[in-house]
Formats: C-alpha cells, structure tokens, sequence
C-alpha cells in the first residue's frame, strides 16, 4: 500500500516543492491549505488532480485534527508558518499563534490520532539569530532576532519535547535559507531577481532595499525538500542542519543578479529605504551540514551562482510569457 504523507504549507515554496517530490516517490498525498477569499494555488496548480487538498488553519485545532485523522499519514511535513521575518516585527503575536503555537496544535493532532506517523518540523537559521561562533551546527547555541525567530524556538523546543515526553518520532530540520523562482515575493532574492528582470526589460528603474551588509548562507529550494524526507526516512528522530556551508552578502546577490543582465553600475538601480531595515537584524549566518552529509547522504548542488543565474532566468522566462507575441495587438 502506498505511503500517506500529510504536508502543511502545501501552497508555500517548500510544501509545493516537497509534494512534486512525495507525489515522485509514490506517496499519497495530501496538502493543507487554509481558506482564503481568493485561493493561493499558483505553487501547486500542476499537481492539482494528483494531491488531495484538506481545508485546515494552524489557529484551529479542530481543523488539524481532522486533517490528520482523515489523512492517515505515515508522515507529517509540518511546513506552514507566517514564515517572513519583517512582518513579524508588526504582527508578532499572529507570528506567535502561527508559527509558535500552531505547531503545538499539530503535534496534539499528532499525539491523539497518529501517534506512529513520523513528523517533520520545519525549523530554522534564524533561531542562532546573533551567532557566537561560525560556521553553526547543531549545537550552537540560539539567539533568535525577531519575533519569527523566538516562535521558532518555541517551536523546536516543542517538538524536542514531544519526542522525549511522549515517545514520538520527531524531527527537526534546521535549514538555512533557501530559495527559488517559488519564493515569495517579498524575500530578498525574488525581490531582486524580479526587479532585475523589469528593469533589464525597461519596466522599472531602481529597486528599494534595506541592509545590504548581512550575510546568509543561501541554497536551493528543491535540494532541501529532498533533504526534508530523507530526515524522515531515518530510523531515529533526530536533528539535522541543511545548508550549502558558504556565505554571500545581500550586496553580492543584487551585484552577481545585475551582472547577469549586463548591468556593471547596480548602485545607480538600488535605493535604500528605511522601511527595508530590520529593528534587530541577524548580520551573519553560514551553516555546517556535515551531519546531514555523514548520516544521511546529503548533499547540495546547487552553488551561489547558480542560484542566482536560475532565478534571474526564471523572472526573465515569465515576463517573456506574459509579454504580448510579436504582431498581436495587445488588448
Ligand atoms: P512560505 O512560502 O511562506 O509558505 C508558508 C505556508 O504556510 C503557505 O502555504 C501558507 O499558506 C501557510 N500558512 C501560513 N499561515 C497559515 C495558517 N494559519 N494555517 C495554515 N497554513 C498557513 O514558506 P516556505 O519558504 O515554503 O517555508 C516552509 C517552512 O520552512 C516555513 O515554516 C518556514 O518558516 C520554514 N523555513 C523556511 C526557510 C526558507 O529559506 N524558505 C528556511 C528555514 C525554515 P498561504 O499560501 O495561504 O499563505
Ligand atoms: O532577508 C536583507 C534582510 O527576507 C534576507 C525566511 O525564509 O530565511 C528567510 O528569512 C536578508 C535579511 O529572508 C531587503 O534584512 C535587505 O538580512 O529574504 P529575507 P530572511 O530574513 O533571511 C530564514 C532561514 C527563514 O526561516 C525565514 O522564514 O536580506 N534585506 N533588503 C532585505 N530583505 C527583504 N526581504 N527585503 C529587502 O528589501
């Protein structure tokens, strides 16, 4: 009998991603998605008729357990969060409900309907937030940023005791970011690989950003749903960091997108705006994932670059696709 998998976020970057991959490995498959007046399912409008959609809110209990009970899952992707950080600076106790304690609420579905399920949970870079030491593992020490980041501790520590109080098969990924053409657009890299792409395609003049200085240790998106199921697939609950091990400033992403498009003066195209800053920002993150590499294989391809050529292509593609065909008259 195939294996079921219940993925949270199934509309987010990583959910539509990890499902392509679930539906792959003959997985059956369902998403939970939250109602919304217009649905979000840009992400996953392929893979449709092949998914089954569960409505459910992290806020609402009774929801996830309905979904877990009627899912039967082997596996549990806990994705959905609030997950973008300057927003949780003007909505902190929403990010707390949500990417907090919405996951508390999972692991209660989890305890009472599928206790053998083994669970993911999707935790992050931002929880080392001021960092002590470089590269960070899994046993630096956190020191979150921003109300995202303290939701996140909440979180991992939630999960971490779950498995110890109750014998649960938990997990934690603790992935550095990630990115790609299914970002949101609101994230530093998508920000810029659009607006670099309007502005090679004369729609735009300038993009508006805030710290150009901070580092972040920036992957690709598809490699580290991989690295989410083979987290799983191991037979102990365990703890695992996902990241590339190198580090690029902001001002290296916008200057590597521009160059792309044969732009040599960037600066002439970027404003900054106080809007952009942060009240507290994390300066600096480059993860180790040896671990991941020496327990469970894995291993990213994708380099800095790469990365960057890939995005920058993909917004170029889709303005070249929404662009009237030569000779047709628009309208
Ligand atoms: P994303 O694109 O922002 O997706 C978040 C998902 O959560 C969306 O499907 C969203 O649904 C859903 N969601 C938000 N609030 C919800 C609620 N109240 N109830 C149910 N669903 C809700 O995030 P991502 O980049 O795919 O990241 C996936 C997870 O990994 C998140 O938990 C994120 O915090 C974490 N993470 C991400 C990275 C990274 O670099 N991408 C790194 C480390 C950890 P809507 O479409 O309806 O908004
Ligand atoms: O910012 C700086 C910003 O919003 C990256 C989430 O997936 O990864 C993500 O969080 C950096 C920060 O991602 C702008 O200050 C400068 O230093 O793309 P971001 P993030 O905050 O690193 C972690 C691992 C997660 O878990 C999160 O869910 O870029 N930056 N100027 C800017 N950032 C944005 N968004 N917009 C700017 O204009």
């Amino acid at each position: 009998m195939a294996r079921s998998a219940l993925v949270t976020g199934a509309t987010g970057q990583d959910g539509s991603y990890l499902m392509e991959l679930l539906l792959k490995k003959g997985y059956e498959v369902y998403g939970l998605v939250r109602r919304l007046s217009v649905p979000n399912i840009g992400n996953i409008q392929h893979i449709l008729e092949d998914v089954t959609l569960l409505d459910g809110d992290l806020i609402d209990q009774s929801s996830l357990n309905a979904a877990v009970r009627e899912s039967h899952p082997d596996e549990i992707y806990s994705l959905a969060a609030q997950s973008f950080v300057a927003t949780s600076f003007v909505q902190p106790v929403l990010t707390g409900e949500i990417t907090g304690l919405g996951v508390v609420r999972l692991l209660e579905a989890l305890r009472a309907y599928a206790p053998e399920a083994r669970f993911y949970q999707a935790s992050s870079s931002e929880m080392f937030g001021r960092v002590d030491r470089e590269p960070q593992d899994e046993t630096t020490p956190f020191h979150p940023r921003s109300p995202y980041g303290v939701a996140k501790v909440y979180a991992y520590w939630a999960c971490v005791n779950y498995r110890e109080a109750h014998g649960l098969s938990i997990s934690n990924g603790i992935l550095f970011n990630h990115e790609s053409a299914r970002r949101g657009l609101e994230f530093l890299t998508r920000k810029v690989s659009q607006g670099v792409a309007r502005i090679h395609a004369g729609l735009a003049k300038t993009i508006s950003l805030g710290n150009l200085d901070a580092k972040r240790d920036w992957g690709y998106a598809p490699e580290f749903v991989d690295l989410m199921w083979r987290i799983l697939q191991h037979k102990e609950p365990d703890d695992f960091v996902g990241a590339t091990g190198e580090a690029h400033s902001v001002r290296e992403f916008v200057a590597e997108a521009f160059r792309l498009v044969g732009i040599s003066n960037w600066e002439k195209h970027v404003t900054i705006d106080e809007k952009n800053i942060r009240p507290s920002e994390v300066y600096n993150l480059r993860g180790d994932a040896s671990k991941a590499k020496r327990v469970l294989g894995w291993e990213p391809k994708t380099r800095f670059k790469d990365l960057v050529r890939i995005m920058v292509e993909a917004e170029i593609g889709s303005l070249e696709d929404t662009r009237p065909a030569k000779g047709v008259p628009s309208g």
